[in-house]
């Protein structure tokens, strides 16, 4: 079978929706290129540069591995795109994709995009440790080695912060316009998280650059949302079928997407205000009320699915007492969240049933350091500060506990994939599983200073964690889902 490119595109099957031709001109630069970015802030630019052409084409990197520049650049960019659910599914081909580079390899190359003239927003989706902030805080580790490296006179950055740096440096002493930091990662007030970094790391750079950042460059919150699971070799077998071309780079993703953004951007935007982009003042009810119940539950879900033996997240909430104790978490976490959320909370059942998207416990649990503080542990705060009783936020943060142990109870390995893995790994070595209880709960990136000595917090915990030691996960958590 001939492979996706421009060359071929004339032999894509008639029911395959083609790509946006002629494809715009880049005039964004986004930093790791995975499946989330294409699923979603891509989809939504092509869309809008089919109503208003505006020249925002995207350039791609990948921060680490060079695999998607390497399945995307002999496709000249071009990937599927397949929307599925119970009732079927719907494939199209993009093209807003032009170019997609790797970090490691092109890094030169992608510091000349950035500084380019064209380039007007640098979009991110580098994941929540991709930042270096100690995840309790949100404040930049200056001693993460990799920010280390990045700070060193001379170096040819590699981190997110690293590159924007030395984008923004070149753009200063070239006389040209600022640009828009566009960060799509889940994380708390995402623009402003990274803004407070980024000056941090100017800071610490010492080469004059904090005034032109914040006069220069907006970084405007954003709330992010679509399900996109990891592809598979069966997948892209599966698509090659559907489309009649190989796609080294498809990506499958669920019907609903949301995109809730400010609207500060330094040098204009594609119009993404005609295509569902709902644009708004202040996006923190709305990412409050995402990370809250969308991520919080998918995070508990992983644990207590991966615990219980069960693989993907439409088998954890097709259980019944599982779907139970989810609900009531949603119910506790919603008390801490500034909208009326009983239709969201429905309507996040409803996606994370969907049996066509196969989205794995496994993928969701890792990097549970990076996660924990915005989806459980800000909730937990915010209903302990209330006097409220935390049942099932606190199973489920043991349930994280409980799966850093990489051992299933049958004494079955695993890895856990986190960047504080060796750590956890440490805490393990406790003689005792209270001896690792008390190491787990006062680990500070995640749990902060106030909470591990907080009795109404560490008590609920401890007890869930112990139970989860001497039973079936499925029993602890219908005992606290009652009925
Ligand atoms: C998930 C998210 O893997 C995870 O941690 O919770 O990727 C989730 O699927 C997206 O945020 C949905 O918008």
């Amino acid at each position: 079978m001939a492979r996706l490119a421009e060359s071929t595109l004339s032999r894509l099957l008639p029911v395959v929706r083609p790509p946006l031709l002629p494809r715009p001109a880049p005039g964004i630069l986004h930093l790791g290129i995975g499946a989330f970015h294409r699923a979603h802030m891509a989809e939504y630019t092509e869309d809008a540069e089919a109503i208003a052409p505006g020249g925002w084409g995207i350039v791609g990197a990948t921060m680490r591995s060079a695999e998607a520049r390497d399945a995307l650049e002999p496709q000249d960019g071009l990937y599927s795109l397949l929307v599925r659910d119970r009732h079927g599914e719907q494939a199209r081909v993009l093209g807003v994709l032009r170019t997609v580079l790797s970090v490691p390899d092109d890094g030169p190359a992608v510091l000349a995009h950035m500084a380019a003239s064209a380039t007007r927003i640098v979009s991110l989706t580098v994941t929540e440790k991709g930042y270096a902030l100690d995840p309790a805080s949100r404040r930049l580790c200056l001693d993460d080695p990799r920010i280390v490296a990045d700070l060193s006179p001379g170096a040819l950055p590699r981190t997110a912060l690293g590159l924007l740096h030395e984008a923004m440096r070149r753009r200063r002493d070239a006389g040209l316009p600022g640009f828009t930091v566009l960060c799509c990662d889940n994380l708390p007030s995402n623009g402003d998280t990274v803004r407070t970094a980024m000056l941090a790391f100017a800071e610490a750079k010492r080469d004059g650059l904090v005034a032109w950042i914040q006069a220069n460059v907006t970084f405007p919150n954003s709330m992010v949302d679509r399900i996109v699971p990891a592809t598979t070799e069966a997948d892209r077998a599966y698509i090659a079928r559907r489309i009649g071309l190989d796609d080294a780079a498809p990506v499958i993703t669920e019907q609903f997407k949301q995109w809730v953004v400010e609207d500060r951007f330094a040098a204009g935007r594609p119009a993404w205000e005609r295509v569902g982009v709902e644009f708004v003042s202040d996006v923190a009810p709305y990412e409050l009320m995402k990370l809250r119940l969308l991520n919080g539950s998918h995070s508990a879900i992983a644990y207590l699915g991966a615990l219980a033996g069960l693989t993907f997240v439409n088998e954890v909430v097709g259980h019944a007492a599982l779907r139970r104790f989810i609900e009531g978490l949603m119910a506790e976490s919603a008390t801490t969240v500034p909208l009326r959320s009983e239709d969201y909370r429905a309507a996040l059942l409803a996606r994370f049933d969907n049996p066509a998207l196969g989205h794995r416990c496994r993928q969701i649990a890792m990097d549970g350091t990076q996660k924990l503080p915005q989806r459980l542990v800000a909730p937990i705060a915010a209903r302990l500060a209330e006097g409220l009783p935390i049942p099932h936020l606190a199973l489920a943060a043991a349930a994280w506990m409980r799966y850093a142990a990489g051992e299933t109870a049958t004494g079955e390995r695993y890895t856990v994939d986190d960047p504080l893995a060796a750590q956890l790994a440490r805490l393990q070595e406790a003689q005792s599983i209270e001896g690792r209880f008390e190491a787990l709960v006062r680990l500070e990136p995640v749990f902060g200073k106030d909470l591990p000595r907080n009795p109404a917090f560490v008590e609920p915990v401890r007890s869930a964690y112990l139970d989860l030691w001497r039973d079936e996960a499925i029993a602890v958590a219908s005992r606290v889902a009652g009925r």
